[in-house]
């Protein structure tokens, strides 16, 4: 019988995961409540995807009463954890819980859980279709979209699964034990939620906790934030790196393990298995070194996890990338636009900036703010860009912070910023979206950005 059979369960949140937390509540039993701080009218995809299932609604409210009287509470990971009525809830010690833990706690096969600031949904999916390309069942989801509940909801058969989490997302989740968990970067992001980065640090160090002796644990030598995780971890550390190891030199390179790159020959050297592995990058179509390091994650762990080398090897010929992240839109009139709309932080601007070796770049950014500062990218601006177009709730924060870039513009609509971009741009020159901030302040979420982007583009 389920332990969760008669128990008054509260879902914080209908969106995608209370949706999959409500069903998958109902399934075992427990009598479910679900509150939203949106109206009815504004959730009716959720309520719509649970018209079958008996459950009590709170919208429009979260009534502190109900919180206090669950027996527990499932919150999504987008709901603060410090909102009045879920610091009652713990003060009167009612256990409180997220999607991911539910659906670890149900899963007999091996997880792969991948995090960091950037790179994340990339090396994730770069996985998934590793396994894949051997033939082998995997699940995909997490962060990137689908949640992870759903695979036990829908009863999927997979030999793994591999999950994309955040720091959200680990905030509230105790106990799990991953099969490998890998560590892409840790750098500044969602300060409107944290108070500092030693916090979102703390976040992303619960994935590291909950790793055993035998979780493989992939970590970024080349950031000093994630290399340090080696020292405390239990975990078998595999390490990435854009540097030779040799060149590191000490019993760094004497006890090697991991994934390095070569780039005299464009190769990726491996030693993860016991045996060396090397792959040509030479069909492989990513811009920029941040997307060799995710292929370096993802050949780690995958490796680690018993993908064969040919799998990986046809995984980097053929890949064309994920949808919004400095994806190519469209060369037009010799202009080349490239949406990035899933750069939401400042590092991520930074990333996709040097991805461009010598192009001039119209940038167009902003967006919500995150309360993070543009200014340790002001140089690369004036370095790489010919024109800065800013909009959003952010654009005079930004201009402030990048101070005396020459040609800068700031505009009212996401619109007249791409219009005004392409008037101003000449043959060769990129048209770059990558706003370092999150959509939330014009759009619902960065992908309903990056399609707007690539409508107007293609209208062009
Ligand atoms: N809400 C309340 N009370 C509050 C705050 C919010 O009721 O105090 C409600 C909102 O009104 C809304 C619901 O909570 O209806 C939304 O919950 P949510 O923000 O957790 O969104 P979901 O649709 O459930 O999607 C979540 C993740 N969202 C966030 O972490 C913000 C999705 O990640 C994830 O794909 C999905 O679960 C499935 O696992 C998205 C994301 O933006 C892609 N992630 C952030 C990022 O990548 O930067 C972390």
């Amino acid at each position: 019988m389920s332990k969760f059979k008669g128990k008054k369960v509260l879902i914080v949140g209908f969106g995608l995961s209370g949706v999959a937390a409500a069903r998958y509540m109902t399934k075992q039993g427990a009598k479910v409540t679900v509150t939203d701080m949106k109206q009815k009218s504004e959730l009716q995809a959720s309520v719509n995807a649970c018209a079958d299932l008996k459950l009590e609604y709170e919208l429009g409210k979260h009534n502190n009463k109900t919180f206090h009287t669950a027996e527990l509470i499932v919150v999504s990971p987008g709901v603060p954890l410090n909102i009045k009525p879920l610091e009652e809830a713990r003060e009167k010690n009612i256990p409180i819980t997220g999607e991911i833990e539910l659906a670890a706690g149900e899963l007999e096969q091996p997880l792969i859980a991948i995090t960091g600031t950037n790179g994340k949904t990339t090396t994730t999916i770069l996985v998934g279709e590793m396994f894949a390309a051997d033939a082998k069942l995997a699940y995909v989801g997490g962060n990137i979209g689908k949640p992870l509940l759903d695979f036990v909801n829908d009863e999927h058969k997979a030999e793994a699964v591999i999950a994309e989490l955040s720091s959200f997302q680990l905030d509230i989740t105790e106990k799990i034990t991953p099969a490998a968990a890998v560590f892409t970067n840790l750098e500044e992001d969602h300060l409107d939620r944290y108070p500092d980065m030693h916090a979102y640090s703390q976040s992303k160090k619960r994935l590291l906790k909950a790793c055993d002796r035998n979780t493989f644990v992939v970590l970024n030598y080349d950031d000093p934030n994630v290399a340090r995780f080696a020292e405390e971890t239990a975990g078998r550390v595999i390490w990435f790196t854009k540097r030779d190891p040799m060149l590191i030199g000490g019993t760094f390179a004497e006890n090697f393990c991991g994934c390095y790159y070569r780039p005299a020959t464009r190769e990726i050297v491996a030693r993860v298995t016991g045996k060396e592995e090397i792959f040509s990058l030479q069909q492989f179509r990513l811009f920029g070194d941040h997307n060799r390091e995710n292929l370096m994650a993802a050949t780690a762990v995958a490796l680690a996890m018993g993908v064969s080398p040919k799998a990986i090897q046809s995984v980097i010929n053929s890949f064309r990338g994920v949808p919004h992240r400095l994806e190519f839109v469209r060369r037009k009139d010799g202009v080349y636009f490239f949406n990035d709309s899933k750069a939401t932080n400042v590092m991520s601007v930074r990333k996709s900036l040097e991805a461009f070796a010598a192009s001039p770049i119209i940038l167009i950014a902003g967006g919500k703010d995150k309360n993070q500062e543009f200014t340790p990218i002001g140089n690369l601006i004036r370095n790489k860009c010919k024109i800065l177009i800013l909009l959003g709730e952010s654009k005079e924060k930004i201009n402030r912070s990048i101070g005396d870039f020459a040609e800068t513009y700031l505009v009212g609509t996401f619109e007249e910023a791409v219009l005004l971009a392409y008037q101003k741009s000449r043959t060769g020159d990129i048209i770059l979206l990558s706003p370092g901030c999150s959509s939330q302040d014009l759009f619902r979420n960065f992908e309903e950005r990056g399609d707007y982007f690539k409508k107007i583009v293609s209208q062009l």
